[in-house]
């Protein structure tokens, strides 16, 4: 669909099997639907958190593929992660047909977008499953082809800088996806990163 692919890679914390990190990158009728959550600290029971929160995301795809609604999916993962230990959750919705990134975080999801504009994506605090933040924020912005979207849990350094994405284009995303967590993830942290381009 117009070129657009996508890398991700992730792993655990040093001395876990499982990652509490989990993500979704899934084709729509509209363009794509991208979600990352962090389960609350490590191990099975964040995995657990992560992977509900995936799987209630996966389900409202199937259903609402043409027409995604960020709070709604954010209005679903609260009620089902109540019985768990909560994650933080960012989502990314490409609207193909109208050339349209949309995006909500709750908590520390970090992302960053590499285009012609700025993005400055306003931040909300909380844990999905146990507390919204009081106003959630849709972050809006045109698609070019050629953007670049990253997408990763806090288990990753923030201080890599955008020119180093850019001079590494010879990498195919998957690769610079690797690369981000091999030379920025924190080994105190599940660690997991997605782009798209
Ligand atoms: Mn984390």
């Amino acid at each position: 669909m117009e070129g657009l692919i996508f890398g991700a890679f992730g792993r655990p914390i040093e001395g876990e099997y499982v990652s509490g990190d989990a993500y979704l990158i899934r084709e729509i009728e509209s363009g794509w639907l991208i979600a990352l959550a962090d389960g609350l600290g490590h191990g099975a029971a964040a995995a657990e958190a992560s992977e509900k929160a995936l799987s209630i995301i996966d389900t409202y795809a199937g259903a609402h593929g043409s027409e995604v609604d960020l709070r709604d999916v954010l209005k679903l993962c609260h009620a089902g992660l109540a019985c768990t230990r909560g994650a933080v959750i960012g989502l990314c919705h490409l609207n193909l047909k109208d050339k349209v990134w949309s995006s909500l975080i709750v908590g520390n999801i970090i992302l960053r977008v590499l285009s012609d504009r700025r993005l400055n994506p306003v931040p909300a605090g909380g844990i999905v499953g146990h507390k919204l933040p009081k106003t959630v924020y849709v972050a809006e912005w045109p698609y070019c082809e050629g953007d670049t979207l990253i997408l990763h849990t806090d288990g990753v350094r923030e201080d890599y800088s955008m020119d180093f994405l850019v001079t590494e284009w010879g990498l195919t995303v998957q690769q610079a996806a690797e690369r981000i967590i091999e030379q920025y993830g924190a080994k105190t942290d599940d660690a997991t990163v997605i782009i798209g381009r």
